[in-house]
């Protein structure tokens, strides 16, 4: 297993997709209405349902998106107002990576941070989203916290990317206790659980109050426990129950060691990664349908699952559990999507310009990054150009500050503790929205 950082894996601007990783970020407002959905409840188990509901839809538009993100330079920022809600990103390290941002609104605020932690297994790229989110409902006193489930790259020397999250994302009410824990199934033999997920949630004294089910891709359900387990009992084949054997095996994030890839692969992997990836979609693997695994991936999941390592279907069983409420569902992508990324609409719009924003926002805000603009309009060899440009622009400022012993302060947040957790976190400091933006620097 090789690790790196996000920042230092530089691929050419082809594999790019036109968006920082800042506005990645942003992508997590997709869904954002569930959060005044989620304030509207009066019952706490509700709530918490709504909370994992826009928890998991902010993983909904990683389906199929499998351009890189640019990587956003020290002290870029983006920002995003919609009808209800702002949302401010910047970029707060650089080595390591980390992003940060901060959303609020009338009812709710969102804010966290993200250090992407890379792992390569061989064929299959790991990502580890390190760092915390908090939803806070002010006006019901309370704050949730959980960290995202890992995701995982297949297929990065041969055959057709695909991407896959998994393990176990685990939602905390810090002031009434309840718990809302959402596992992240892998795809599994014939890709039966492929997006699956599934979960409860849990009262301070550990009780199951609700369970909780879907697919990271399309929708989350809920039901009362009562309905589940009398569903169970004729219905249980539907599912693959996360005993303790299983998830040490495969999923719900087990402490699983690897299978190491063989040595020829590893070799091959350290020299292309770090420069190219080469792309042969016609390369298929000969293995036999449903043959021996030789070489397992991160969570015990193979890479030849379906034609090329390509999940041969989606699971598409389905599973009408009684009183069931549909807490959240994914819109449908555009039609031209995958001609586009595969964005979503609303990652569609992160790119939008418009005179009153150019008037007002902050000159780091990563829609003026010509590299990104280039890749837009299809220029990529200028594109790829003003990338190798502004990187270097960005090595040189800081060999300046190190001549002058200074140290770079992030200009919109502050590394602090997070007040629920105590763990360590990025705390906005306030005053981007002010429209000041006299002291910030010119990275492009
Ligand atoms: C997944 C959801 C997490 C946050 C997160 C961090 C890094 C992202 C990842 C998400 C999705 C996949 C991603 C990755 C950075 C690079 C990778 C966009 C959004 C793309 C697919 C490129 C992989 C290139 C390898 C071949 C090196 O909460």
């Amino acid at each position: 297993m090789h690790r790196k950082e996000l920042s230092k894996i530089t691929m050419p601007v082809v594999f790019n997709e036109p968006l920082s990783f800042l506005q990645r970020m942003a992508e997590y407002m997709e869904y954002a209405w569930l959060l005044e959905k989620a304030d509207a409840q009066q019952d706490p188990v509700v709530r918490m349902q709504y909370v994992a509901a826009f928890a998991v839809s902010g993983l909904a538009s990683n389906w199929e998106r499998v351009g890189k993100p640019f990587n956003p330079l020290l002290g870029e920022t983006y920002e995003l107002q919609r009808d209800n809600y702002r949302i401010v990103c910047e970029q707060v390290s650089h080595h390591p990576p980390v992003s940060a941002f901060y959303a609020d609104s009338e009812h709710w605020n969102f804010h966290g941070s993200i250090h992407p932690k890379l792992k390569f297994w061989g064929k299959s790229v790991e990502i580890q989203p390190k760092g915390l989110l908090t939803v806070e409902l002010p006006n019901h006193g309370e704050a949730y916290t959980w960290s995202n489930v890992n995701c995982c790259v297949h297929n990065i020397i041969v055959g057709k990317l695909w991407i896959e999250q998994y393990g176990s994302m685990e939602i905390t009410n810090h002031a009434t206790g309840h718990r809302g824990v959402v596992t992240f199934k892998t795809a599994g033999w014939f890709s039966k659980d492929l997006h699956r997920i599934e979960g409860y949630v849990y009262d301070k004294k550990k009780k199951r109050q609700a369970f909780l089910y879907g697919k990271w891709t399309e929708f989350l359900r809920a039901t009362d426990i009562d309905s589940y387990d009398e569903y169970m009992l004729t219905n249980s084949h539907k599912f693959r129950r996360n005993d303790k054997k299983k998830s040490d095996e495969g999923t719900a994030g087990g402490t699983n060691s690897p299978v190491h890839a063989p040595k020829k692969v590893f070799k091959k992997l350290n020299s292309i990664t770090s420069s190219f990836r080469m792309t042969t979609e016609t390369e298929t693997s000969s293995e036999p349908e449903g043959g021996v695994r030789i070489e397992a991936g991160p969570q015990g999941l193979d890479d030849d699952d379906g034609e090329g390592g390509y999940p041969r279907t989606d699971s598409t069983y389905s599973i009408d559990i009684p009183n069931s409420c549909t807490l959240w569902e994914a819109d449908p992508r555009p039609e031209h999507s995958s001609h586009y990324y595969h964005f979503t609409l609303f990652a569609m719009s992160l790119n939008e310009l418009t005179d009153e924003l150019r008037q007002n926002f902050s000159p780091t805000d990563c829609r003026l990054r010509p590299d990104i603009r280039l890749l837009e309009s299809g220029d990529i060899d200028t594109g790829a150009s003003e990338k190798g440009r502004l990187e270097e622009k960005q090595r040189d400022a800081r060999k300046a500050r190190k001549k002058l012993k200074q140290e770079w302060k992030a200009r919109w947040f502050e590394q602090g503790t997070n007040p629920f957790t105590r763990q360590e976190d990025w705390l906005y400091s306030g005053g981007y929205w002010d429209r000041n933006y006299d002291h910030t620097i010119d990275i492009f």
